[in-house]
Parts: structure tokens; C-alpha cells; sequence
């Protein structure tokens, strides 16, 4: 042992920082998990936790066995120092491979994340200024009004015949894009809210520093409410129904928002805006009761009328392409055309039925609880229904308590099947289990992963969901096989260039922080060049990369959710016999 520690100083400092040593940029809880994955083909056996000028070591163990990953080229191995729990500032050393980046080990590592990528959506709200003691380096000016949008023909109804102007401002700009579309809305907000709900003490004080910090309501509650509002307006008065997006005709160019002066539409109604639209507000209706009540009140009028719409207009679904045949401008901008709204009627009917308890929407969800159930993406919201009525399983009807333990059933079923092979993989991480979690947005699969089995923690209280959870933070905090920490301003090799006009054109060279780049993508429907292209891999931190480094709020709400969750919940990885 003598010889060792007397010998690493030297090793060290003939070492370079390596991207070859993969961990989460950030850092670890005391008592939490802690894996170091070493990429690259190495006779190395053993790594070292060193203090940051690699004077002493303070933790060693041995590495895995070599592993070669499945869903790329690279060959890892895989160091475990969870066990060493000491507070402070370390590297890895992995002797003949070189060092990593500097992490820390403390209490609420993350919650700087957690603030940051909540703050994201304060970034993305759409006409209003972003004034500099908010916004620092980022302050920029109001974007667009959106006081005077037209609506499109493919939108015309009596009342409302095409052109007609009305007001629809505010909201958050969906993603690198300056347009705003109801069904992405959607999911957003709903995450967003369940954010509050499973952890409202730990949001009752949670301070991100926006015009609206310092009044009685969570600041989180605050930002929620700046998009509900914008909401409200997409839908039609005279009928209920929800206009699928408010957008420009084309993708404004890589400019400041609100330079182009292009029209702005309402276009087209569509059932899957009607029922996102009806779970989001019927949530919130529950949520703003006590704080906001008029606008709760708002709310869940608007959730019954948009519902009543949805039952008339049971399949109209947005094609776009079958819309720019009939009207003219064309539209070109995010279609968001879900084929399959089985899974917003069963949402919507979750929320509403939670937040009124009335039968009719008991009727819906006990119809359709047959139907597949995934992790949540913007097109499949049905888990987001089994999260709700699960959190507010006292308050259901006796019809649908009775199959609660079905529910569940099918929640954990999930879960275990998303946990059994972690350990075999190369990375050690919930992500990756299958090559399909690799698509457009990959980094949002990884977050609401982890949504899914924080739940199957809030559920059972077994902490391995909770320690699996922590896994793909870790990934997107940088132990993936890009080695990129994917949230912007976090971490040692944050993702620069993001696909995020503001970050391409405010003159400023870091990009807008907490938000959370798309990630690998083999789909590579950019056409950008990549590096490498495998699917762990297919990744470019360029901002010509719409698919692969493009940010979005439905990929930015997850994380949101997880690194609260994780940090709310942080006592518990403890293990038992410790506390
Ligand atoms: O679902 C299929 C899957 O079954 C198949 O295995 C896989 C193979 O490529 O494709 C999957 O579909 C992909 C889908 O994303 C997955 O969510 C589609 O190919 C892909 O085209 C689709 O991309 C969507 C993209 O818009 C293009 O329409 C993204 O989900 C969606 O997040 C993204 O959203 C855009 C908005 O349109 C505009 N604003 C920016 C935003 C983020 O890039
Ligand atoms: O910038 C757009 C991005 O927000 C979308 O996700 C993406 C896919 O719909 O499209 C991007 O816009 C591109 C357009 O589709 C094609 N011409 C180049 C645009 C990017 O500069």
C-alpha cells in the first residue's frame, strides 16, 4: 500500500484528463452509487480515486472484465467505488489510460441541475423580455407577441372564419424552433405537474430566480402557469376544440426570436391537442386550487368543454401533409401527428376523473386499460394516466380502485423489465437496454425512464428502482458512450452547440443553460456529418443537428422531474442500516 500511494502522485501527473473515463460529470450522494466506466480497449485492472492535485489516493478497486457494448464499437470496463461515501473533490486515475474530469462527492449534488433545467423553460418563454437580472448573459428581447395571430384555413369555423385575428401570446418556444404545438405541450406540462405533485414540500421553497420569485406561489407552479395561460387560448370559445399548434408557416432562419416579422397561425384542431390539452388543464385544475384558484377554476371548465369537443370529434387526426393538399399557406413547421390517440382519451379521462371523480370518465379508463403501456414520449401519454390515478389512488371511485393492484401490476411489470439487465450492460445503465431507446430525442427516453421507476419507488418504497433511477442521470450527465454531459452549462464536456436558435445567435459563446440536448440518434435526419454513427454513438454537438442537438420541453420537463426527484429523495439511498 505504501509503495502505492508514494508511487501515484508521480502516475498522475505524467497523466492527461482522458475522455476515455466516463462518469457523471457532476458528481454522487455520499451514501449513493458511484460508476466509473473506462472506454477503449485496456490491460488496466484497477482505477484509483485520487484527491484533485493526485497527491493522495483515498479509493481503489478493481475494474470489470472488458465488455463489448451493444450498441456500438466500444469496449468498456466498469469501476464500482460506491462504497467510498468521503465529501469532497476527486478525479479518477485509471494508470496507463490517464485521469478524469474533477467531480464532486456531497449532499443535494444535484441540485443544480435541478434549478438550471427548470429555469430552461423561463429561457424559452415567448413574448416577454428576458431581462438581465433573470437572465444574465442570456437577457434578450420579447420575441414574438403572438397579440395578433391568424387563423389558418385549415382552422376556419363559422365564428371564426380563416384570417380571423386573435390573441395568443406567450407560452414556451417548443425547442430550437419559435413555434409552439399543443400535443408537445402536452406531455411537458403534465410532467411538469407531476413534478409538484409527488414532491410539493420540496418545491414549496425552490427558488430559480423569475420575475414571479418572491410571491406565495412555487416558483416551479409560477413557469408551469406561464405556459398554461398560453394554453387557454388555443382554444376555440364558440366550440371547445383545441388548434393543434400556433406557428409560422416555415422555420424562421438561426436568428433572435422575433426578427422575423412572419404571420403567425392557429392551425387546424385535432383530437390529440383536444385531450392533451383536457389532461393537462384538468391537472392543473387540482394543482392551482390553493394557489391560483380563479385559474384553476379556468382550467377545469376548459378540461370539461375540450373533452365534450374530443367526444364529437373522436378522430380527427393532423396530417399535414393531407392539409397542405387543401390549404393554403402551406404549413412546414413541427407536425407532432400522432396516428393513435387511444392513449390521450385514457390520460385525459385519468386526469379528469382524479380531479372531479365524475362516472363518465371512469367509463373511459376502465375501457382502455387493456391498451399497451410504455415509458411516456410525446406521442404515447398513456403511463402518464397510471402515474396520476396511482398518486391519487384514495380519491378514486370504488370501480376504479378496484383495479388499482392491476394498475400497479402493470407499472412495476415495467419497471423490473427496464432493471433486469442493467448490470450486463456496458455501460451500467438503465438507457441502453434495448437499441430502440437510441431515437430522436434519446436523452428524453433516458429521463423518463427514470420517471417510470422513481414511481416504482414512490410505490413499493424499494430503494433498487430509486439506485437504477440515479443510472441515467448519470448518462446524461456523461457516463454514455458520447461522453458528452447533454445538459447545457453542466458538467466538465457540456454539449456547446446546441440546435437552439437563441444559443446560435445571441452572441454569446456558451450556449442558454439547463437545457437538455436530444441526443444519439442514428436516424441522423439532419444529414449533418456525424463522427460516429453507431446508435449509443450517432451523435454531433453541432448546431446544424436538429436530430441528434436540438433541445426541446418535453425532453427538458424529464429531467426536470428526475434530478428533483433524485434530490428530494437523496436520504434514501442511504443504505438501511446506516441511517
Ligand atoms: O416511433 C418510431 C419507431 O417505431 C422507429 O423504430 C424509429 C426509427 O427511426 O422511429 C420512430 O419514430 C421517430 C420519432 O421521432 C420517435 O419519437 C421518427 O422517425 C422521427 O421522425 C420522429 O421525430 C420527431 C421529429 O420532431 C420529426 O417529426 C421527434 O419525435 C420530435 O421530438 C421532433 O419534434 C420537433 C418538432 O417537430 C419541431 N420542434 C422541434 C422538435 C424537436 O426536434
Ligand atoms: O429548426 C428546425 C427544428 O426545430 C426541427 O426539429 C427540424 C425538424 O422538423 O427542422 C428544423 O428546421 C430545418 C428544416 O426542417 C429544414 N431546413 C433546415 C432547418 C434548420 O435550419
Amino acid at each position: 500500500m505504501f509503495f502505492l500511494l508514494a508511487l501515484l502522485p508521480l502516475a498522475v501527473m505524467a497523466q492527461q484528463v482522458t475522455e476515455s473515463i466516463k462518469l457523471n460529470q457532476v458528481g454522487f450522494y455520499p451514501q449513493g452509487p458511484k460508476v466509473v466506466i473506462v472506454t477503449g480497449r485496456t490491460g488496466a485492472t484497477q482505477f484509483y480515486i485520487t484527491t484533485t492535485n493526485g497527491r493522495d489516493t483515498v479509493f481503489s478497486g478493481a475494474l470489470s472484465a472488458e465488455q463489448k457494448s451493444q450498441h456500438s464499437s466500444t469496449y468498456t470496463k466498469k469501476g464500482d467505488f460506491s462504497l467510498f461515501n468521503k465529501r469532497g473533490s476527486y478525479m479518477v486515475l485509471v494508470p496507463g489510460v490517464g485521469h478524469s474530469y474533477v467531480f464532486q462527492i456531497g449532499d443535494s449534488i444535484h441540485i443544480d441541475i435541478a434549478k438550471a433545467t427548470l429555469k430552461g423553460f423561463y429561457y424559452q418563454r415567448v413574448s416577454m423580455p428576458l431581462e438581465v437580472q433573470y437572465a444574465g448573459r442570456w437577457h434578450r428581447g420579447a420575441g414574438h407577441p403572438d397579440d395578433a395571430v391568424r387563423i389558418h384555413p385549415s382552422a376556419a369555423s363559422a365564428q371564426r372564419p380563416a384570417g380571423t385575428v386573435v390573441p395568443s401570446p406567450g407560452g414556451w418556444y417548443d425547442a430550437g424552433d419559435y413555434n409552439k404545438y399543443i400535443v408537445n405541450s402536452g406531455i411537458t406540462m403534465g410532467t411538469l405537474l407531476s413534478a409538484y405533485e409527488d414532491f410539493p414540500r420540496y418545491y414549496q421553497n425552490f427558488s430559480i430566480n423569475i420575475p414571479e420569485s418572491g410571491d406565495a406561489v412555487p416558483d416551479i407552479l409560477d413557469e408551469i402557469a406561464y405556459n398554461l395561460r398560453w394554453m387557454l387560448t388555443m382554444q376555440d370559445p364558440s366550440d371547445g376544440g383545441v388548434y393543434h399548434k400556433c406557428t409560422n408557416a416555415d422555420f424562421d432562419g438561426m436568428v433572435m426570436p422575433g426578427i422575423t416579422k412572419a404571420p403567425r397561425y392557429l392551425v387546424q384542431k385535432s383530437t390529440a391537442a383536444a385531450l392533451d390539452f383536457a389532461a393537462v388543464t384538468a391537472q392543473a385544475a387540482r394543482v392551482y386550487a390553493n394557489h391560483v384558484p380563479r385559474l384553476a377554476d379556468s382550467c377545469l371548465r376548459a378540461a370539461e368543454k375540450a373533452w365534450q369537443w374530443a367526444q364529437k370529434n373522436p378522430a380527427v387526426l393532423y396530417d399535414q401533409n393531407e392539409l397542405n393538399k387543401k390549404f393554403t399557406p402551406a404549413i412546414t413547421t413541427g407536425a407532432y401527428g400522432d396516428r393513435n390517440v387511444k392513449d390521450e382519451w385514457f390520460w385525459a379521462a385519468s386526469e379528469l376523473l382524479v380531479t372531479t371523480g365524475r362516472k363518465v370518465y371512469a367509463d373511459t379508463v376502465l375501457r382502455r386499460t387493456q391498451d399497451s403501456l410504455s415509458v411516456p414520449s410525446w406521442a404515447n401519454v398513456q403511463m402518464m394516466g397510471y402515474y396520476s390515478l396511482l398518486r391519487h389512488q384514495t380519491v378514486l371511485p370504488q370501480s376504479v380502485k378496484a383495479i388499482v393492484p392491476q394498475l400497479k401490476g402493470s407499472l412495476l411489470q415495467l419497471a423490473d423489465a427496464h432493471i433486469g439487465n442493467v448490470e450486463r450492460s456496458a455501460f451500467a445503465t438503465v438507457m441502453g437496454q434495448s437499441s430502440r431507446d437510441f431515437i430522436w430525442g434519446s436523452s428524453s427516453v433516458a429521463a423518463n425512464q427514470s420517471i417510470l421507476l422513481l414511481n416504482a419507488h414512490l410505490l413499493t418504497g424499494d430503494k433498487k428502482y430509486l439506485t437504477h433511477a440515479v443510472s441515467n442521470l448519470d448518462y446524461l450527465l456523461g457516463r454514455n458512450a458520447t461522453g458528452y454531459s447533454f445538459v447545457t452549462g453542466a458538467g466538465s464536456k457540456p454539449i456547446m452547440h446546441p440546435h437552439h436558435r437563441p444559443s446560435v445567435a445571441d452572441g454569446v459563446t456558451e450556449p442558454v443553460p439547463g437545457l437538455l440536448s436530444g441526443g444519439p440518434n442514428p436516424g441522423m435526419q439532419d444529414k449533418c456529418t456525424y463522427p460516429f454513427t453507431e446508435p449509443e454513438t450517432a451523435f454531433t454537438d453541432h448546431d446544424c443537428s436538429y436530430a441528434s442537438n436540438e433541445i426541446a420541453i418535453n425532453w427538458n420537463a424529464p429531467i426536470v422531474y428526475l434530478a428533483g426527484a433524485v434530490e428530494a429523495l437523496q436520504k434514501e439511498l442511504r443504505i438501511k442500516n446506516e441511517e
